[in-house]
């Protein structure tokens, strides 16, 4: 019996890594100043895990940016376009965020988590070889650790054809050709001392054919008959093997890492599935959420386990990368709420006492168990709100609006606005001062009174604009927020917000979930002060704006006692309250969003239908009680909608707006054949591109659009908030925006 984890944070306690790697981009510091900051990371990391009590360290979990796109390049699959960029840092950064005139990887999810990773492009023209030195090099300076790789399966089903590729070629088709650069992987890591290596196999968690299963036997039989190489650990995690490991089971490789959280139903194949001789890394620990584990539980799982395996080590689910780092570092939090957590930091300390009670004995850390024990009972003032519980059962289903066709007759009686209104989505940009304002007043440099002015000035100004350049729906911009989630989080009940409680999202681009712990309710409006006000300033309606339910919980750590659907109708419950609240201010338009809506999609097929019912009751509960005179409008920003495409006309919002620029509005005929009969705003151009569109263009896509849907139900706005972007950009793109839409509208025949 021995001690892992799979993966650490390796952004430093104050995110030394974002500053260092931001000050290389921006010239003020050299590569070898980066290069020193990251050393010193690891190091610290490795020191902190040995001084913890962990055994086994792993390796090469550092990266300068994500560890997909480290193994790319590892394996030598840089694309042509970065091919002539000798410099190895600055190609490894091109293709992480694109130079002048050449686009970076694309960059997508990580399977249900808020990371993402950066695609790697394969066409029948790549070719590997091992390149750089990188697993290497941690393995040099983590003498005995255990180097981590990126899977070759992983890495293939992860990665997309190239732009060049034939309509008929699949990444999975260079197998053949990459298993022998990770033979030669294998080699040269033994060579260098390497007692195992860790073979991340994440796609395992998701559905996989026939043909992906006997890929995977195929890999590992050949990979486990390498003459020379270290043991194989091949790690799974985020869901259960289900049919892989029994595949697993008989081939060659020394060790399975099983994600017991997550893939606990794989806890009843486990005895059945001949790892008589092989040592299986329990995950007991959860690597995606930050409450305390049920050790006694855990303990029983691994001695459960003992029985049918040949040698167990503890171990994290997945890699810890998903969770804050230290709880040491917040002085903040509710101590009772303090007890109940574990950081990246305090999960080594539950990994090692779980370690020693298998080796030592149950008593030899009876006082931990104990201690986590009545943590896990002790009362937690407002885990449970009866007025909230009542209040739900109260209300029923409570997700009924009136008939859509109603619904727009009542509005358009209102006769508020022209053909094709055009509007935006919701957020302006956050200029230098703004944020020096919010900075200002959290170190006290002004006072309450002395932020809400300069905030207000700043509204002023948004609408100002807005009515200058013509819109017709008008926002405040949101420049109170910094991430919409932490700014409802620190005003419902039943969340807590972080100091420092940072965890990577992508690149040096970092958020802090808040942490979702009990019944939630919102003890007074959250926005109506500041849609009145910009309401007040205008003569033309403005949209109040909102997060949805299921994006409040996608990006938090939700409370593991109560069901996210249950947990969904309680947030979905204060918004609604929200949404009555603007209703009766007078604001005739409320924006839900729901952009991370797929993200908790289940990686299983099987699962996600009852997924989509709980996410979509709760939108509707959100956003029904109200007059039918009042429009709901909702936005989406992702591209890939296939699998949600129905969801869509299921949410009954009155307007839908989407990401549709980059797929030439294709998807707005993908909405009409699924049968959606509801407003929809396609976005006439890519915000995340800082290109100004011309107003042709625009004009051109909205004839696009009118091809597929009717004009009494098409919107004009951008594809995406515009908080990222600079005044620069957007000026010059929405007064195009707003040149197109009135030229189309005169071409409209007279109704
Ligand atoms: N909010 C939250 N999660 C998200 C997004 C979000 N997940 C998906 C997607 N959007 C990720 N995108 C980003 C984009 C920008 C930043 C983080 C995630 C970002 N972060 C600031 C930084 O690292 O400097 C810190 C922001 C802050 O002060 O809160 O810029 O929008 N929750
Ligand atoms: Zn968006």
């Amino acid at each position: 019996v021995s001690t892992t984890v799979l993966g650490y944070p390796r952004i430093g306690p104050r995110r030394e890594l974002k500053r260092a790697t931001e000050s290389f981009w921006n010239g003020r510091t050299s590569a070898a100043d980066l290069q020193a900051t990251a050393k010193e990371l690891r190091t610290n990391v490795w020191t902190t895990l040995r001084d913890a009590g962990i055994e086994q360290l792993p390796s090469n979990t550092f990266s300068l940016y994500d560890s997909v796109l480290d193994q790319a390049v590892l394996v030598g699959a840089v694309p042509e376009r970065f091919a002539h960029l000798t410099d190895e840092l600055d190609r490894y950064f091109a293709m992480a965020r694109g130079v002048e005139g050449i686009a970076p990887l694309e960059m997508t999810k990580w399977f249900d988590t808020n990371y993402h990773y950066l695609v790697p492009e394969l066409g029948p023209e790549t070719t590997f070889a091992v390149s750089g030195r990188k697993p290497f090099d941690e393995l040099a300076e983590a003498p005995g650790s255990r180097p981590v790789l990126v899977g070759p399966l992983s890495f293939l089903l992860l990665a997309k054809p190239d732009a060049d590729a034939p309509k008929d070629f699949r990444p999975l088709d260079l197998l053949d050709r990459l298993l022998p650069v990770y033979e030669d992987l294998l080699a040269q890591l033994a060579q260098a001392g390497a007692e195992w290596v860790q073979l991340d196999e994440p796609v395992l968690a998701a559905d996989r054919s026939a043909e992906e299963l006997a890929a995977l036997q195929a890999t590992y039989e050949r990979l486990a008959a390498a003459t020379q190489r270290p043991k194989l650990l091949v790690a799974n995690y985020f869901g259960p093997y289900g049919q892989a490991l029994p595949v697993l089971a008989r081939t060659g490789v020394e060790g399975l890492a099983l994600d017991l959280v997550a893939g606990a139903a794989d806890l009843d194949q486990i005895a059945s599935a001949g790892l008589g001789t092989k040592t299986i890394y329990a995950g007991l620990v959860d690597g995606r959420n930050v409450w305390r584990t049920n050790l006694p539980e855990a303990l029983s799982i691994a001695a459960a386990l003992l029985g049918s395996v040949g040698d167990l080590v503890v171990s994290s689910s997945s890699s810890l990368l998903h969770v804050p780092l230290d709880l040491a570092q917040e002085n903040a939090l509710d101590d009772a709420l303090k007890d109940r957590l574990a950081f990246a930091r305090e999960k080594l300390d539950e990994i090692v006492v779980l370690g020693r009670a298998l080796k030592e004995g149950r008593e030899s850390v009876a006082a931990a168990l104990d201690d986590a024990e009545t943590a896990r009972t002790r009362e937690l003032a407002g885990s449970v709100d009866n007025r909230v519980r009542a209040r739900l059962e109260a209300l029923g289903d409570g997700t009924a609006r009136g008939p859509a066709t109603e619904r727009a007759a009542a509005h358009h009686a209102l006769g508020a606005l022209p053909a094709l209104p055009t509007t935006t989505v919701g957020s302006f940009p956050q200029t230098a001062s703004i944020r020096t304002a919010r900075a200002d007043f959290r170190a006290g440099r002004i006072d309450a009174a002395a932020y809400e002015q300069r905030i207000k000035a700043e509204v002023d100004s948004v609408i100002a604009l807005q009515e200058e350049l013509g819109l017709d729906v008008l926002v405040h911009g949101e420049p109170e927020r910094n991430d919409m989630v932490q700014y409802f989080a620190e005003q419902l009940a039943g969340f807590a917000t972080t100091e420092h409680g940072w965890v990577q999202s992508y690149g040096t681009r970092y958020v802090r979930p808040p942490l979702l712990y009990g019944d939630v309710s919102r003890p007074k409006p959250m926005t109506v002060t500041w849609a009145t006000y910009a309401q007040s300033k205008t003569a033309k309606p403005v949209k109040g704006m909102l997060t949805g339910p299921v994006t409040m919980l996608a990006w938090s750590f939700v409370r593991s006692d109560l069901p996210l659907s249950q947990a969904a109708r309680q947030v979905a419950l204060a918004l609604r309250d929200e949404v009555h609240d603007l209703e009766s201010a007078g604001i005739r338009y409320v924006q839900v969003d729901e952009p991370a809506l797929r993200e908790l999609l289940p990686l299983h097929a099987a699962d996600q239908a009852e997924y989509l019912e709980w996410a979509v009751a709760a939108f509707r509960f959100a956003t029904s009680g109200i007059a039918d005179s009042t429009q709901i409008h909702t936005h989406m920003c992702y591209s890939e909608f296939g699998e949600i495409v129905d969801t869509i006309g299921a949410l009954d919002a009155d307007v839908t707006s989407v990401e549709a620029a980059r797929s030439r509005m294709e998807l707005v005929g993908d909405l009409q054949r699924a049968g959606y009969s509801r407003g929809i705003g396609p976005g006439v151009y890519d915000i995340h591109s800082p290109r100004v569109p011309s107003a042709e263009e625009i004009e051109e896509s909205l004839r696009l659009a009118l091809v597929a849907v009717p004009a009494d139900r098409l919107w004009v706005n951008p594809d995406c908030g515009l908080k990222t972007r600079t005044y620069d950009d957007i000026e010059p793109a929405l007064r195009n925006l707003v040149a197109a839409a009135r030229k189309v509208r005169q071409s409209l025949p007279a109704s």
